[in-house]
């Protein structure tokens, strides 16, 4: 039987815009997760190089591997689309959000052991995705290895949400990782203190759009390799168009219609 959320956990996410959530993958879906993200990384399957970043001219070179984002993994590879699958994760998605909740896009994110430069800067994903709306999208954070403040799990600022902040991602200064956190529109009095969300591996953690979110370096001798959910209530309409190669087929969807069709699947809640 699939495990919603309470009411007081519901309320918790909306008014701090991050919860956390039970073991969403069994140690067996872990370990095919782990070696298809090893074949990633080491070239063994074929994927797509511009949805890798700068990660597969690195990984050519000698050395340790580097911290790698790949994203829209699961559109190209059937063992990460198989999550998508898990009614587990489709109840609570839908417990959070209007359903039908569909998949926006995912990522898996990879910090290698001792990478103390493997630092996400802070920043709230809406940003990002400003060709759909409105802004209540929400992350499913899937620990593929315990993420612990020790190897970077995720920082949020709860409440921030909430926060009416004026600005793109073209106001944003790349080099400072803090920027986010000196906006001026954060409300006077604010409490700024960062809280760690440690996750254990297969256990799940979901985030608002709009949550202040970010993470360190791994100071550990482990990796803290994640796979990651980003969703849309089945309310979210286009209202623009992609802005980089590594989104999805946005375009495939006419500007003021509901995001969905092929490129946008719903996440299914019945087990078949
Ligand atoms: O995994 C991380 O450290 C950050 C992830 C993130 O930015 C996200 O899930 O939106």
């Amino acid at each position: 039987m699939s495990y919603h959320f309470t009411p007081d956990e519901i309320a918790f996410y909306q008014e701090n815009g991050y919860l956390t959530g039970p073991r969403v993958l069994d140690d067996n879906q872990i370990r095919r997760l782990h070696q298809r993200i090893d074949d990633l990384l080491h070239d063994r399957i074929e994927f797509p190089d511009h949805l890798k970043g700068e990660a597969s001219e690195k990984l050519r070179a000698k050395g340790q591997l580097p911290s790698v984002k790949i994203v829209n993994i699961f559109r190209h590879d059937p063992v990460f689309a198989e999550v998508l699958y898990n009614p587990q994760i489709g109840v609570l998605a839908s417990d959070l959000m209007t359903p039908p909740v569909r998949v926006w896009e995912d990522q898996m994110i990879f910090k290698p052991a001792f990478d103390q430069k493997a630092v996400l800067a802070w920043h709230r994903d809406f940003t990002y995705w400003d060709q759909v709306g409105p802004p209540d999208l929400g992350t499913c954070w899937i620990a593929l290895d315990d993420a612990t403040v020790a190897n970077g799990c995720m920082h949020v600022i709860p409440g921030s949400h909430r926060w009416q902040l004026d600005y793109t991602r073209d106001d944003v200064d790349v080099t400072d990782p803090e920027w986010l956190l000196k906006h001026p529109n954060i409300p006077a009095g604010a409490d700024m203190t960062p809280i760690p969300c440690e996750v254990k591996a297969g256990h799940c953690h979901f985030h608002h759009c709009l949550t202040f979110h970010g993470s360190y370096g791994n100071r550990t001798d482990n990796m803290r390799r994640s796979y990651i959910l980003h969703l849309m209530p089945g309310t979210t309409r286009r209202t623009g168009s992609n802005w980089n190669n590594r989104q999805g087929n946005v375009e495939s969807v006419p500007i003021g219609a509901v995001v969905c069709g092929p490129d946008y699947p719903e996440l299914v809640t019945i087990s078949e």
